[in-house]
């Protein structure tokens, strides 16, 4: 890592995440167990998060590509040409290109808080579009970030594609809408991917694919603990769960307790009942009212709405 990218992560004299340690001391000490999910996306969990895309049974990636694909004649009508696009994490190899493709876009300008991911992500963009001035910029897009003054004189596109929207609950959702708003300004569009509710086996299906790669996103967690934290975990004793929580819409991920266990996670003791759950992601889904709902609460106008052809994953327009 370089010195940009460490600025962000807050060390021990022994070398530990603070902010890590105490995520999971404190989400396993309450009454219900949780971790936030942002602990999932190590460097082994973010290749595991690639694989899951790949996997049969998981849509929403591959559903996404399909619009991105189908509609860039409406992009490019609906949007112009000579927007700074501004992605909020950095670029997917395969969904911004199309983006990028269809609108003719005055700059790129990937943020993300992960300095080494940007990096590459931006060079790789680079190279597959000479010409095109890209700016990386290494924050936290959770709250409004000054663009590079290049991009002053322009107007502004946000691109959150993947439905990572669904990833927080509603008021951080609106926190993080109208931080996107600010940081893009007056005149801004954002163009965002917003999984929907459906049929409940196959939303569970697409978080438990037969192969096992999202329990293995999920497991890599508890390796995480033991490795980082000087844990003692009993992996093999956790089982991953994706649920469907009606209440909140939501597929909730936990690692439940095949028996009674207990452990050690820096020297701080824990113990977990059969059947208990530790709570570690929340994936939001949504229908068309609750989508308008919240991008309406977070200062965003829809504008245009489209889904795959099967109707399982929408993208959305919207306008400052
Ligand atoms: C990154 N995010 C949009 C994924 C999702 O679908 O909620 C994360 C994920 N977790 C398990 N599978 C995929």
């Amino acid at each position: 890592a370089t010195k940009q990218s460490l600025a962000f992560v807050d060390k021990d004299e022994d070398g530990v995440d603070r902010a890590f340690k105490a995520d999971v001391l404190n989400g396993l000490g309450g009454a219900s167990k949780a971790i936030p999910a942002r602990w999932l996306y190590d460097d082994a969990g973010s290749q595991l998060f690639e694989d899951i895309t790949r996997v049969r049974e998981y849509y929403p990636t591959r559903a996404e590509t399909e619009i991105l694909e189908e509609r860039g004649a409406e992009f490019a009508r609906l949007i112009g040409s000579g927007r700074a696009v501004v992605e909020f994490g950095s670029g997917s190899s395969v969904k911004t290109p199309l983006l990028l493709k269809a609108i003719d876009p005055g700059a790129y300008v990937p943020l993300d808080i992960a300095g080494d991911f940007l990096r590459a992500a931006a060079a790789d963009l680079a190279a597959k579009f000479p010409g095109l001035p890209v700016y990386p910029v290494e924050a936290d897009f959770m709250k409004p970030v000054s663009l590079p003054k290049e991009t002053e004189a322009m107007q502004k596109l946000g691109f959150f594609p993947g439905s990572t929207i669904g990833n927080m609950v509603a008021s951080s959702a609106v926190d993080l809408l109208r931080s996107m708003r600010s940081t893009l300004g007056d005149g801004a569009q954002l163009l965002i991917g917003m999984d929907l509710i459906k049929d409940i086996a196959v939303l569970e299906a697409a978080y438990d694919d037969s192969a096992g790669v999202t329990a293995e996103f999920n497991y890599n967690l508890l390796r995480r603990i033991n490795r980082e934290l000087d844990g003692t975990i009993p992996v093999d004793k956790l089982r991953h769960r994706a649920i469907w929580n009606d209440l909140y819409a939501r597929i909730e991920m936990h690692l439940e307790a095949q028996e009674d266990v207990s452990f050690t996670i820096a020297g701080d003791e824990f113990a977990m009942q059969q059947g208990e759950t530790i709570h570690t992601e929340n994936s939001h889904k949504f229908d068309v009212r609750s989508q308008y709902m919240l991008l309406l609460a977070g200062g965003w106008t829809p504008n245009t709405r489209w889904t795959d052809g099967e109707g399982r994953f929408s993208m959305i327009l919207a306008d400052a």
